[in-house]
């Protein structure tokens, strides 16, 4: 099909100051204005806001063709895990006139269809130079401008570098001894061949059970003579229930595409879909088998998780939801061994990535399939013929790698990448990514990372965060360009303050409890970090638009006009303190240092009344911290659930502190009730290993009911919490305007922030 091509028509405006701003100094023009690394979805998307932004840009891909992920991975059964219609680019705005997919989940071939198509309407390809990786890219600090080598030989300067590589695109490597002396085929599904590979009458095995195997396992066995599964650890997958594209949901997108992209973008996930609000034990055991099977039936990844409110902060709640899937797995397979191999049993439901599948556990029913749980049976080494594990031989003609990818960092660190003073960013990453926004990292200007550590990433619609980060970088050009600045690098405060957020917004979940690869823990040597940003697409989307708000809070801005910098953290709080006063500032309620103790009780005591049961508080501590005028008293609880304690406390005329703790780091202290005082004051606290020694089962429900917006916009969330917390008598109606993020010393008479 032939399209028009769009290139000069309806280009936004361009400042030429991004390029010629050399005219004006005696810094050279570099070759071009923008390098993007990278031709998959990010990365055609680049091109197609930055050419039609009139910025001259070059694209580096390592591939022969473009699709990344969806050019590279193409093994049997690959499929997109958020439905089909979710998964594309809402800027192709008359895309029903030219597009339609066939399959709920699409698969691999269909998806790589649609990125070919995107490309070829909206003439894209002319600006990627293909089978080019780029190894190094340096900042030159007195020229402001990146100076980028390819293994093709490419030399280009460039103002901006922008990383497009992915979050799943480095592959892991095979990690078994003996791997060269086989002499069958070998296969990665993360590089699986162009050319059909028929395994029709071979004896197969597969290594690794994420979600490339669950998908490609049923497949190969279709085939193969026999195929044998190598399982570290057994995933929790559910049916995909794959077929057409609901009629439903596309008559929904079809009706008011805008009011649905516009759910999609301020959804936790990137999916349309109102965060659930019900604590998995505020119903009836029945009431939850019924929601557990709708889930289990929907076959929808974000719908399943969102079953109920707690199900990732609330250990309880995660067993119960755990155990019906293992009880699915075990009713689907006939033999109890194998059954329970496959049930995963030594981390909490979601916290690695979960999986849909076409009859992944049935699979296991077919004579000539088998599991070996390699946890019991260690493999020992690859051997010319096979497989050896610690007690048997196995024949293969064919060995299949579905073992992962180093992720998120890894197609970034890939590359050479140098900032300030040559200090490399592999270097700087050395004990765990660190971010602004997940978008820049200090020390590293005009460096753009899409989808980067410390964004929502891997956890949400990467379709949706995707062009949520591409609109932010062009807009902050166009910011750029309008101001006459030449260079953007976030600042240090910035940057450890939003590295502190990711990690506290994890920390009150159960993700850290898993051995994920989302913690980095599935390549040997990584830091044990958790990579992406867990609050949601909606939070995530909130801080990024009010950074800009504030005039690129925590960025420094500079060029021949000089510099500007408006330091500052644009999250300071721990994340279900701020949403404790989102929730104030949505139902206009008073500043929490403005409300007498016992209003500031009783509005704690509603909020707790729709939260699971928690632990009893750990600890009590008395003592005193620096106020304005003078030693404020202060009364701090050590525990995992502040609500309840306070509500439990008599104690009146001191203040309270309460400490929502994250066990293993330096974390904030904030928020003081003052009795009869309207000063406060805060400071960092340590908080040590509890005396158990093991690490403390977090219950703070988050994110959940009281995961209110951070603007009060609206949904139903909203309005169901907002009933929840009706009976709280109103004091006052100052409103802390939407967009505000102080801490509460910040808000106090005094003004100081803490
Ligand atoms: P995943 O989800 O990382 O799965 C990889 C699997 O391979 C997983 O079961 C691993 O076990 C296993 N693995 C990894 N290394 C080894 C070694 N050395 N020995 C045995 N088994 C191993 O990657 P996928 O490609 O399946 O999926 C990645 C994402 O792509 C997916 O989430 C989708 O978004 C698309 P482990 O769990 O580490 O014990």
């Amino acid at each position: 099909m032939e399209y028009p091509i769009t290139q000069d028509a309806g280009l936004e405006a361009r400042d030429d100051r991004l390029v010629t701003d050399s005219a004006r100094t005696d810094r050279p023009t570099p070759d071009v204005d923008v390098v993007v690394v990278g031709a998959g979805i990010a990365g055609l998307y680049l091109a197609y806001r930055l050419s039609r932004a009139g910025h001259r840009l070059r694209v580096f891909e390592a591939g022969d063709d473009l699709g990344g992920t969806w050019y590279w991975n193409r093994y049997p059964g690959a499929r997109v895990d958020v439905p089909s219609i979710d998964y594309m680019y809402s800027f192709d705005p008359n895309w029903q006139r030219d597009w339609q997919w066939s399959e709920k989940y699409a698969t691999q071939p269909e998806i790589l269809r649609y990125l070919n198509h995107i490309a070829d309407k909206h003439d894209l390809r002319r600006h990627i130079t293909f089978s080019t990786r780029v190894r190094q890219a340096g900042w030159d600090d007195g020229a402001s401008l990146w100076r980028v080598r390819t293994d093709g030989g490419d030399d280009v300067s460039a103002r901006f570098v922008v990383m497009a590589t992915g979050c799943l695109s480095m592959p892991k490597q095979a990690e078994v001894d003996g791997l060269e002396s086989f002499t069958g085929e070998v296969y990665f599904t993360s590089r699986w061949p162009h050319d059909p590979v028929d395994f029709t009458g071979k004896r197969v095995a597969v290594i690794g059970t994420g979600s490339s195997g669950v998908q490609s396992i049923p497949v190969i066995a279709e085939e193969a003579r026999e195929v044998v599964v190598f399982q570290r650890t057994p995933t929790f997958s559910i049916p995909a229930r794959n077929g057409q594209v609901s009629p439903e949901r596309l008559a929904l997108f079809a009706a008011n595409e805008a009011d649905y992209r516009s759910a999609a973008r301020m959804s936790p996930g990137g999916i349309p879909m109102e965060r659930s609000i019900t604590p998995t034990f505020s119903v009836s055991e029945a009431e939850r088998q019924q929601r557990y099977e709708r889930a289990w039936g929907i076959g929808e990844l974000f719908e399943a998780i969102n079953v109920y409110a707690d199900v990732l902060s609330n250990p309880a709640a995660n067993h119960e939801f755990a155990e019906f899937f293992r009880n699915k797995i075990r009713a689907i397979v006939d033999d109890p061994q194998t059954a329970t191999d496959l049930c995963p049993t030594d981390y909490p439901v979601a916290t690695k990535r979960p999986c849909l599948d076409t009859n992944y556990y049935a699979t296991y029913n077919l004579p000539h399939v088998r599991l070996v749980n390699i946890r019991k049976h260690p493999i020992r080494q690859v051997t010319e013929t096979g497989i050896d594990t610690a007690d048997e031989s196995f024949t293969f003609d064919a060995i299949v790698f579905a073992t992962g990818f180093d992720a998120v960092t890894g197609a970034i660190t890939a590359v050479d990448i140098r900032g300030r003073n040559g200090l490399a960013l592999k270097d700087k990453w050395a004990n765990g990514p660190q971010t602004y926004l997940g978008l820049t990292t200090a020390g590293f200007p005009n460096l753009f990372l899409i989808t980067g550590p410390g964004s929502p990433s891997v956890l949400s619609n990467m379709a949706v965060s995707i062009e949520q980060h591409v609109d932010w970088v062009l807009d902050c050009l166009s910011h750029l360009c309008a101001r006459g600045f030449a260079v953007i690098e976030p600042t240090e405060t910035a940057e450890t303050g939003w590295t502190q957020h990711v990690n506290d917004c994890a920390d009150i979940t159960l993700f850290p409890a898993a051995n994920s690869w989302y913690m980095g823990a599935n390549v040997p040597g990584k830091p044990r970090v958790f990579l992406p940003y867990c609050a949601g697409v909606d939070f995530y989307r909130a801080s990024c638009d009010e950074v800009v708000a504030h005039d690129y809070l925590g960025f420094t801005l500079s060029g021949p006009g000089g510099t500007e910098c408006n330091d500052g953290v644009v999250r300071r709080l721990q994340p279900d303190v701020e949403m404790v006063l989102n929730r104030m500032a949505a139902m206009n309620l008073p500043t929490m240092e403005s409300m007498p103790v016992e209003d500031a009780r009783a509005f704690y005591n509603q909020m707790s009344a729709v939260r699971p049961p928690g632990p009893d508080v750990g600890e009590i501590v008395d003592g005193t911290l620096p106020g304005t005028s003078g030693d404020l008293a202060y009364r701090l609880y050590r525990l995992y659930r502040l609500p309840r304690a306070l509500a439990r406390s008599s104690c009146t005329s001191t203040a309270e502190v309460g400490l929502w703790a994250t066990p293993f780091r330096t974390i904030r202290c904030a928020g003081t009730f003052a009795s009869g005082a309207t000063q406060s004051s805060s400071r960092r606290i340590t908080v040590t290993r509890p005396s158990t020694g093991s690490r403390p089962r977090w219950t703070t429900p988050w994110p959940r009911c009281d995961g209110l917006p951070t603007t009060p916009r609206h949904s139903a969330a909203y309005r169901a919490c907002s009933r929840s917390v009706a009976g709280t008598r109103a004091v006052g109606s100052r409103r802390w305007s939407a967009g505000s993020r102080e801490t509460w010393a910040d808000r106090t008479s005094s003004g100081r922030p803490c």
